[in-house]
């Protein structure tokens, strides 16, 4: 099994956290220089389908790309420490969660950094309008983060979860261009200071070459 991954990209990042904190080794991980074009070209397309990372391929040549899905993949071979829930309602609960901190601070703050973060021009047809929009709207979003974690420990109740992992990696990948949780978000503070000391942060943030 191999996993293909680009340093900084907060999609394959996911899938890094998330087999780190399951302590899976031995899955072969494939770096990409995304500025390179690699996963553009003909023999990437024609597994993955699409031009994106992060893609999983399996031994017997299934190709999964969308990290979601390789993380639930991850999950059902890897079941423990579980990340997406145990029961119908704790697994509905971190599902509302992590779809909420994706649509409104994840995509949004990651639409925000390629328009505006002049490394990434080569990826994007960056226009500063839609970054600036995008920064905002994400940026507005970590209120309803800020709120709930005003009243739970982690996102989705008392108990840590992907969407966790979710919202943290697309506010982390925002600080290329300087955005950071406003200073009266103290619920949200206290939650990046302890995500940021987990053990999974570093390694999945820190690329293999
Ligand atoms: N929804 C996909 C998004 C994948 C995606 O957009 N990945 C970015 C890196 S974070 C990528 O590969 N971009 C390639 C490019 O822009 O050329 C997922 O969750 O995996």
């Amino acid at each position: 099994m191999k996993i293909h991954v680009a340093p900084i990209a907060p999609n394959p990042r996911r899938v890094l956290w998330v087999m780190a904190e399951k302590e899976i080794s031995d899955i072969e991980v494939e770096t990409y220089n995304l500025g390179e074009g690699r996963h553009k070209q003909v023999g990437y397309l024609r597994k993955a389908g699409l031009p994106v990372l992060p893609m999983l391929e399996l031994d017997d040549g299934t190709a999964i790309t969308e990290s979601l899905a390789i993380c639930r993949y991850l999950e059902s071979r890897w079941p423990e420490p579980n990340l997406f829930g145990t029961t119908p309602e704790e697994t509905a609960v971190i599902e509302m969660w992590t779809r909420r901190a994706e649509m409104n601070v994840a995509i949004p703050l990651m639409v925000g950094v390629r328009h505006t973060f002049p490394p990434l021009a080569a990826l994007e047809k960056q226009d500063p309008v839609i970054g600036a929009f995008n920064l905002e709207t994400g940026t507005e979003g970590l209120k309803i983060l800020d709120r709930q974690l005003g009243r739970t420990e982690w996102l989705a109740g008392d108990r840590f979860s992907i969407a966790d992992i979710v919202a943290f990696i697309g506010l982390d990948f925002a600080r290329l261009v300087k955005v950071r949780p406003p200073e009266t978000h103290k619920h949200l503070i206290r939650w990046v200071e302890v995500m940021r000391a987990r053990p999974a942060a570093a390694t999945s943030a820190r690329q293999p070459a």
